[in-house]
């Protein structure tokens, strides 16, 4: 098995996000995911329509900017192309060019990747994990999988999808995601394989600081997990 470049394996697959120990967010009863930005009319999407479309299955690691990887995950749900197709591009008006995607989550965590990365044939807005729904851990009711890039492009418990004709400022719901924007600012295509951690630092430099850093996340986000699990170790 070969991981991307200065990733190291985990024991199976942790809880992990700026949340910290936060629990989860509620699952709203009927929900839906928001569709915004530059559609001549914002819309929703409930989770019930979504469950009908075509499934696609997943399988793939997944690699977190902080060094960590899981690996052999089942993802099942609908590719987000699908998606894209059906409900959002005939949502646009002719002479709009979508050139960047914004997907939030319920707790405000939020990602911005470019429209190409978006509708890769690998993203995935996913409802189930390993043959089971999604729980609260790894982002009930739905979240994006995109295994190409670092886990916080690949947003949990996803409620907006909004699509941009320019490039978003990256600007996060929670001021504990604004307060480390510095040090942990994104890269905006975000390719594990490229290693592109840090949208100005280079790899080296974030690498010791982003490990350093990861145990203490791992065992905040493990306290805030449903199932209050041992963080797992790095090997
Ligand atoms: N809504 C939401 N999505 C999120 C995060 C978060 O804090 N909130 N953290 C991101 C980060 S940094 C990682 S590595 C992955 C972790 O996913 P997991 O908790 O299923 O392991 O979720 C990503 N998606
Ligand atoms: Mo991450």
């Amino acid at each position: 098995m070969t991981l991307p470049p200065g990733q190291r394996l985990v024991d199976g697959f942790p809880r992990f996000g700026v949340h910290l120990s936060k629990p989860a967010p509620a699952v709203p009863v009927d929900p839906v995911i928001d569709i915004g930005g530059v559609v001549t009319e914002p819309f929703q999407l409930p989770l019930a329509v979504l469950a009908t479309l075509p499934r696609q299955a997943l399988t793939a690691d997944f690699h977190c900017v902080a060094g960590w990887s899981a690996i052999d995950l089942h993802w099942e749900g609908v590719s987000f192309e699908t998606v894209y197709r059906r409900f959002i591009e005939p949502a646009l008006a002719p002479t709009t060019t979508v050139t960047h995607v914004v997907f939030r989550g319920l707790d405000g965590f939020r990602s911005a990747i470019t429209i190409e990365d978006a509708l890769a044939d690998d993203v995935l807005i996913a409802q189930s994990l390993d043959g089971r729904p999604l729980d609260a851990d790894h982002g009930a009711p739905a979240r994006l999988v995109s295994p190409n890039q670092y886990g916080y492009v690949s947003i949990k418990h996803l409620c907006r999808i909004e699509v941009r004709s320019t490039e978003p400022e990256d600007r996060s719901g929670s001021l504990i995601d604004r307060m480390l924007s510095l040090l942990f600012e994104r890269h905006p295509t975000a390719k594990v394989w490229h290693e592109e951690r840090h949208s100005r630092l280079p790899s080296w430099v974030v690498r010791p600081l982003y490990r350093a850093l990861t145990p203490i996340f791992m065992r905040l986000c493990a306290k805030g997990s449903r199932h209050a699990v041992q963080p797992p170790r790095s090997r």
